[in-house]
């Protein structure tokens, strides 16, 4: 049986992975979180790790000896990372060296997984839409830049070492349980305390024009151990859903499930210092080498997202 390894499993995504592998693959998991963190999970074993020690994850590997390590710790939020971006530095880049390092270290080659994101497309041209892996990176933002370097270590890393390694360009996902620091589960809940009259029926946005390529997290996992088990190692593949929509429209389909009037206002404190017009994925890579189409419909996150939120506040 195959050994899976996710560092930074208490986040969004991590939950998630940890169900799809428990329903859908063979393999047995082993989970890490920061000493801080609250995460448990039935029949995982859950480890303390930080990625910024090195010599914790050489020995958690030695112990573990995991077949596949999913690298999903990050510091993830663009809006945090212009607000802290020594931090963002450190965990996304320095962190990411520790554990290819670590790995280096280790007596056999097991597969890991490195996921960036879309965002290091950065400033894309109209004629360079939907984005292909091999598209120029130009980082619009610091935590694109630290992604952008994290899949260069990774390629640096299979080169000179011959280590097993695949990467991911991760678009946007969504869905229940996402931290309202993200826009779609921002709108959904500031929705939610209008329909409780928590507060007055006025939504705050941002860019609303800007477009992106939004996916329901559950799809995007799958993506991700469809491409452990048949990635090309060395090799970058977008995950997403290979459609652009602007926030614009997200924001109507959330206004449609609304149970309120509401009342739509610009926060000029949540428009970012640069916004990129479009971010779309080509998604030929991954469903060629994969088979993998998307399975649930943005309508059906939106409408769980919000019914999180109900459920929640
Ligand atoms: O920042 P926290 O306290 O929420 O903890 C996050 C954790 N993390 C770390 N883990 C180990 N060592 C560190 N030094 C460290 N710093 C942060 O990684 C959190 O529990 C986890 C990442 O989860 P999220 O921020 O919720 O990211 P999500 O949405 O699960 O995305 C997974 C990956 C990330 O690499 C994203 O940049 C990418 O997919 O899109």
């Amino acid at each position: 049986m195959k050994k899976a390894l996710i560092i930074g499993a208490a986040g969004f995504v991590g939950g998630y992975l940890i169900d799809y592998i428990q329903k859908k693959c063979v393999w047995s998991i082993i989970a890490t979180k920061m000493p801080y963190e609250d995460f448990e999970y039935p029949e995982v074993k859950i480890c303390n790790l930080d990625i910024m020690d090195k010599d914790s994850i050489v020995n958690l590997l030695r112990e573990i000896h995991p077949d596949y390590i999913f690298h999903l710790a990050a510091q993830s939020s663009v809006a945090l990372s212009w607000k802290n971006p020594g931090l963002t530095v450190d965990v996304n880049i320095k962190g990411s060296l520790n554990l290819l390092d670590a790995v280096r270290e280790l007596d056999y080659v097991p597969r890991v997984m490195l996921i960036g994101s879309g965002e290091e497309y950065g400033f894309v041209l109209r004629d360079e839409v939907p984005i292909r892996e091999e598209n120029v990176l130009r980082p619009g933002n610091i935590y694109a830049a630290t992604k952008a370097c994290q899949n260069m270590l990774g390629k640096i890393y299979f080169q000179a070492y011959g280590m097993d390694i695949v990467m991911i360009r991760a678009f946007n996902h969504i869905g229940p349980n996402q931290a309202p620091i993200f826009v779609v589960s921002d709108f959904c809940k500031q929705v939610v305390e209008i329909e409780k009259e928590l507060r007055e029926p006025v939504l705050y946005v941002g860019n609303l024009s800007a477009r992106r390529d939004f996916s329901d997290v559950r799809d995007v996992v799958r993506a991700y151990t469809f491409l452990m088990e048949s990635g090309v190692a060395g090799q970058t593949y977008n995950v997403g859903s290979g459609e652009a929509v602007s926030i614009g429209e997200i924001l109507q389909l959330i206004l449609e499930f609304s149970l309120k009037q509401i009342n739509v206002e610009v926060d000029s404190n949540r428009i970012r210092p640069v916004d990129i017009p479009i971010i779309e994925a080509d998604i030929e890579k991954l469903v060629s080498c994969t088979g993998w189409k998307r399975e649930i419909t943005l309508r059906d996150t939106i409408k769980e997202t919000l019914d999180y939120w109900r459920a929640r506040l």
